[in-house]
């Protein structure tokens, strides 16, 4: 595990379950499987219906990619909310923009 997939995965998979998670911690409502199953609509890219770690950090480099606007490696604060957000459905509406193909 690189240095970027291990610093940032957790806090992106922690973001994508938050909302969930607030609710009901034991529970997966049916809004929640809606939720998660339209953001897994850009995110699964072999259409499996099942999200492989590959295409999960294939969407975590793009969305950091996207973040680091000056392409210095790194992200500030400003830039890791914006990035962050792309993966928190109730900031960026169900479908994470980072999530589309
Ligand atoms: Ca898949």
């Amino acid at each position: 595990m690189n240095t970027f997939t291990s610093k940032f995965l957790p806090a992106i998979v922690a973001s994508i379950v938050c909302a969930a998670a607030q609710a009901a911690p034991n529970e997966v409502s049916a809004a929640d499987e809606a939720m998660a199953t339209n953001w897994a609509e850009g995110v699964d890219m072999d259409k499996d219906h099942m999200v492989s770690r590959a295409e999960v950090l294939a969407i975590v480099e793009k969305a950091f990619a996207a973040a680091d606007k000056n392409k210095t490696g790194k992200l500030d604060m400003k830039q890791l909310a914006m990035m962050l957000r792309e993966f928190d459905p109730r900031a960026a509406g169900v479908r994470s923009s980072a999530a589309k193909p």
